[in-house]
């Protein structure tokens, strides 16, 4: 891995990584190929950039076959404040909890590999969605070839394990190794903390980090632009056959990691009211609500961004037109002051009302 990078580079490198439309991905990666050093030490990534170049190029060029193109088979077309993908080894629960927290019908089995291909259904939090995506186990013994792939769209990772299962340990191990080597990381690193060193959140029971495995993803790795990073919530679930705490925490050193965690319980919903606010405020999500001049504001529909996202940013989610020929916004919320007038690089609270004057 290269050490000696340009800034310009990393700037391609991080848009890439946060681009989800595939047009917005090619143009990055033709941006990263333009401004990685080429010499030696860059051969093989030059190489791999080039290699995704052509796939993308391809892909997007190829005709539509049996209805609009979605992108590489199996990944869901991301929808909502982010996508969350539900992994695990087999019978921990994922479908059940699938059901229970998006009332979608996902298939439940009392024996493994019932679940074949994704299947997504909406979380609701507040007046958000987030989009959950039920997948099939990852084990020592099987993963779906496509299962990275569908993974790289997804913003965050919802990990169950159960408990009740002899080899619990071993089996989480083994999916957290199986992606691993296919350069998915379910990492206990957040965008926002849920509070310094604590492996229940809210309201339970608080555990000082070990500071040698609370570290983010390690060294070279975090270089690697095609590796996802997928901060990751541990679900103990099937809380109702009861479960020790100390077996969370003991699972996590075997791991090497420290997620937050939270006992759940598919069957009599135990915990699951905790989970939306987790990955809102984890995710960092910001809403933005819009009004036009002279209008009461549109607080049905609000729009989902990233903290840090600016003015242009919500403006690009309303219209691409809107985007271009935006001149400024008056802003109600965080502003200093009622309406106040503020520019298009100008960062989104969450709760935001904005009149975008294009
Ligand atoms: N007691 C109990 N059983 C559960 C719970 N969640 C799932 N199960 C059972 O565990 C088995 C596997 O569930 P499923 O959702 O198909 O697991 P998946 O393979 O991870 O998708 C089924 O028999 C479920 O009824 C729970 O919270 N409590
Ligand atoms: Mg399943």
């Amino acid at each position: 891995m290269p050490t000696n990078v340009t800034a310009e580079y990393k700037k391609a490198k991080a848009a890439f990584q946060k681009a989800r439309d595939p047009n917005e991905r090619l143009s990055c990666l033709k941006e990263m190929l333009r401004t990685l050093p080429k010499h030696k030490g860059t051969e093989h990534l030059q190489a791999e950039i080039k290699t995704r170049i052509k796939e993308l190029t391809e892909e997007l060029a190829s005709p539509r076959k049996k209805g609009a193109r979605t992108g590489p088979a199996h990944t869901v077309p991301p929808e909502g404040a982010a996508q969350v993908a539900l992994v695990g080894p087999p019978n921990s629960g994922k479908s059940s909890l699938h059901a229970k927290l998006t009332g979608s019908h996902a298939e439940i089995g009392p024996y493994p590999h019932t679940t074949h291909v994704p299947l997504p259904g909406m979380l609701p939090f507040e007046d958000i969605h987030f989009q959950l995506v039920d997948l099939p186990p990852v084990s020592t013994s099987f993963m779906e070839p496509w299962m990275p792939n569908a993974l790289q769209l997804a913003n965050a990772a919802l990990l169950v394990v159960d408990l009740s299962t002899p080899g619990c340990v071993e089996n989480v191990a083994a999916t957290r190794e199986r992606l691993d080597s296919k350069r998915i990381s379910l990492t206990d690193q957040w965008v926002a903390s849920f509070g310094e060193g604590y492996l229940y959140t809210d309201d339970a029971k608080p555990r000082p980090t070990d500071p040698d495995t609370g570290a983010g993803p390690d060294g070279d790795d975090e270089d690697d632009p095609f590796r996802t990073f997928l901060p990751t919530l541990l679900l103990a679930n099937k809380s109702d056959l009861g479960i020790d705490p100390a077996e969370i925490e003991a699972l996590e050193e075997l791991i090497g990691v420290c997620y937050p965690a939270v006992p759940v319980s598919a069957k009599t919903g135990d915990g699951l009211d905790r989970i939306g606010r987790l990955l809102f405020h984890g995710l960092r999500i910001v809403r933005a609500y819009t009004k036009v001049p002279g209008r009461p504001p549109d607080m049905d529909r609000p729009y989902t961004l990233l903290h840090g996202d600016t003015v242009y940013d919500v403006a690009r989610l309303v219209h691409r037109d809107v985007a271009d020929s935006l001149k400024f916004a008056r802003v109600w919320g965080s502003a200093r002051f009622d309406g106040q007038q503020v520019g298009k690089d100008h960062p989104v609270c969450d709760g935001d009302i904005l009149e975008l004057h294009a």
